[in-house]
Formats: structure tokens, sequence, C-alpha cells
């Protein structure tokens, strides 16, 4: 059973959770809240039950408390600020377009004519094998200037239901960084709030530090450097999601954040790992993957009573090798070769999954409902 200690150890206030903190507890929950809406019944789930259920207001990758029903609009586009929590990725970037799909803005300062994750969707998406491990992906558009791509809403048709995003990778940032001399001081500002101790002398002179070694940073101070991937946010029902997890590091913090997510369900925790276990065959057998690097991409998995699903997403940084070389991702990095990782850890995480010990039956599952207290 997971203690307030255990949280009070790896758990870090966020801008986030500052937020939230400034608000009245009894109206931010209610932000969670089931709001029946109108459900696509074909959802392309891993394991699953398909079902029509009442939506949820908790979304792919984000949380609105809009109605859902309508399409994207100027008014749930600029109303996200207040209206919208993601669960992980760039704040902003989603919006739902519905029902049953969402938007995903195209990264910062990539041109139209380079557009990773697109050409990533469309690529995968044209594959028999790899379609099934993404969400559907629909089409490119253009909407007041800008480019977003629409994407099966992954949460569609789940009631109420267990979420973790976990970032995939022993390196998370693109080689590019490596001779990005730029100091960042919103880099520097997040790193101390997360250890007033890292930054050197140099670095705390002047307030600023390179992404490259920011992202280093919280590879090694999470699990990323040793396990190949971090837990970035859980989700469990009727609660706010849990994002200040980038001190679960050690692999009994992971287990027990695990365990966390999955109470006493043995069926969600078998399901999940078959389902993990198929993403990695895919993923081993895709041509795609053994001629490109897939940097800060994620494995998103839901369940509730009756369903279960597992997803490759986040591809903004997925790069074909140059050369024509190939990557198995699970080779060590070393500068040039563009390992990532990216299956050492997904065999770490289904091992992870497989062996952390659930509460027993009559044993009560933690549910501290926040986890800073
Ligand atoms: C961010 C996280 C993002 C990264 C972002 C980091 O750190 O690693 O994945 O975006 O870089 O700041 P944290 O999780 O600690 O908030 P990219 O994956 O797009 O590089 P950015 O600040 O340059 O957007």
């Amino acid at each position: 059973m997971l203690t307030e200690e255990f949280w009070a150890q790896v758990a870090v206030p966020s801008k986030e959770e500052e937020r939230w903190r400034s608000k009245d507890e009894g109206a931010l929950f209610k932000r969670w809240r089931r709001t029946p809406a109108p459900v696509d019944s074909t959802p392309n789930t891993a394991t699953s039950t398909p079902s029509a259920q009442p939506s949820e207001l908790l979304k792919f990758l984000a949380i609105n408390a809009l109605e859902l029903s309508a399409p994207a609009s100027d008014a749930l586009l600029k109303s996200r600020s207040s209206e919208w929590f993601q669960l992980a990725g760039h704040p902003g970037s989603l919006a739902p377009a519905g029902p049953g799909t969402v938007w995903k803005r195209r990264a910062a300062g990539d041109h139209p004519s380079h557009n990773p994750e697109r050409d990533t969707y469309e690529a995968l998406a044209a594959c028999p094998h790899m379609r099934g491990v993404i969400p559907r992906y629909y089409r490119e558009l253009e909407y007041g200037g800008e480019r977003f791509i629409e994407l099966q809403d992954l949460l569609h048709g789940f009631r109420d239901p267990h979420v973790m995003d976990i970032k995939m990778g022993t390196r998370t940032f693109l080689e590019d960084e490596v001779s990005n001399a730029h100091a960042r001081g919103d880099l520097y500002e997040k790193m101390v709030r997360l250890d007033p101790n890292a930054p050197t002398e140099t670095e705390h002179l002047a307030r600023a530090v390179t992404k490259l070694r920011y992202m280093q940073f919280r590879e090694e101070r999470s699990s990323s450097a040793e396990q190949g991937f971090r837990i970035e946010a859980v989700k469990l029902p009727g609660q706010p999601p849990l994002t200040d997890l980038q001190n679960v590091r050690e692999p009994h913090q992971l287990a027990a954040t695990v365990a966390r997510f999955l109470g006493k369900d043995e069926r969600a925790r078998r399901a999940i790992a078959a389902r993990l276990r198929e993403i990695r065959d895919q993923f081993e057998r895709s041509d795609f993957f053994k001629t490109h690097e897939i940097v800060g991409s994620s494995i998103f998995i839901i369940y509730d009573d009756e369903r279960v699903g597992a997803w490759l997403i986040d591809f903004a940084k997925t790069r074909r090798i140059p050369g024509g070389a190939y990557v198995n991702h699970r080779a060590p990095w070393q500068q040039g070769n563009h390992e990532e990782g990216f299956l050492y850890g997904l065999d770490r995480l289904i091992h992870t999954i497989e062996t952390a010990k659930l509460p027993a039956q009559g044993e009560e599952a933690a549910t501290e409902p926040d986890v800073l207290r």
C-alpha cells in the first residue's frame, strides 16, 4: 500500500498544482464529474468489449468541462486555458473536435512541409500491422491559420476510467539538442523547482540551462535513464490527475505507482500486459520503426470496468534515421547512433506491470486523493 510518506518523497509541487490549490476543492472536483453525451460505438480498442456507454468529461489526454458533441470552434479552442487540463504533453496542444475525435496542434516550429507527427500518423495508419496500435488518424486540417491533425479520442466510450501516460525511452531529446548552446531561463526555473541544488554555479549565475542539460537532468532524476520509461501522469476515477511524479525513479516506486493505477484489478493487469506485448510485437516487426527514432513518445493506457486499451501516441519527435541506418531501440544511446531505448523501456514497463504487487483481496487499495498532503 502507498503511504503518504511515499508520495511526500516523490511528489513535486508544480504550477498546475498551485493552480488547483488556489481554487475551491469542491468546485474543482465537479470538473471531473460525468456528463452523458452521445457515443460512437466503434472504438478500435484492444482487449475491449465495445458498448455504447455515456461519454466521460475525461478526454483523450485531456479533461474538459465542455459539451463535446459540438464541432471544434473558436469557443472551444479559446476556452482551453480555463476549461482544459491535459494529462501530459504541451499545454493547449489538444482540443475536442468530436464526437469521438480530438484535434492536435502541429508542434511549434514545425513547417507545413515538415510535419513529422502528421507524416508518422499517415505512415502508421497505412500499415495494416501498426494501424491498430495508434489512435485512428483522420486528416490534417487548417483552422484559424493553424494546422491540426484529427485523431480518434481514445477515451470516448470509457466510463470514469483509470488512465496512465508513460513517456518512453532512455533518451527524450533529439540529437540536435547536443549542439544547441542556447540556455533557457524557463528550464532553469523548472530545474530549481525539482531540485534547488541541481544547477551548477555557472548555471545559477546565468539563471539558465540548455535544453540538453534539462532533459538529461529529468531523465536521471526520474526512471527514464535507468528504466527507459517514466510515468508522466495517472488519473484514477473520481480524482484529479496526478502529474507530479517527476521523482518516481526507483523500481519500487514505479511498482507502487503501477499498483495504485491497477488497484486490485488482476483482470486489467493481465489485459494491459497482453496488449503491451502485442504492441511490442508489432513494433519489432515494423519496417517504419527500424528506420525511425521515436523520441518523446508515450504509451497511453486506459481501463474501466469493461474495457482495456493501450496505444502509442505522440510522434512530434519521430525522425527517419539519416544515411539509411537502422536502429533496434534497445542499444544504449551514443551521439550519432540515434538509439532512444524505446523497446528497452517497453520490456521493463511490461515487467513492472506484470510483477507489481497489488493489494490482496480484503486489503484496502491506496486511496489518497491528494498526493501532496
Ligand atoms: C518538458 C518535457 C517535454 C519537452 C519540453 C520540456 O519538460 O520534457 O517533453 O518538450 O521541452 O520542457 P517537463 O516534462 O519537465 O515539463 P519536447 O518533447 O517537445 O522537447 P520544451 O520546453 O522545449 O517544450
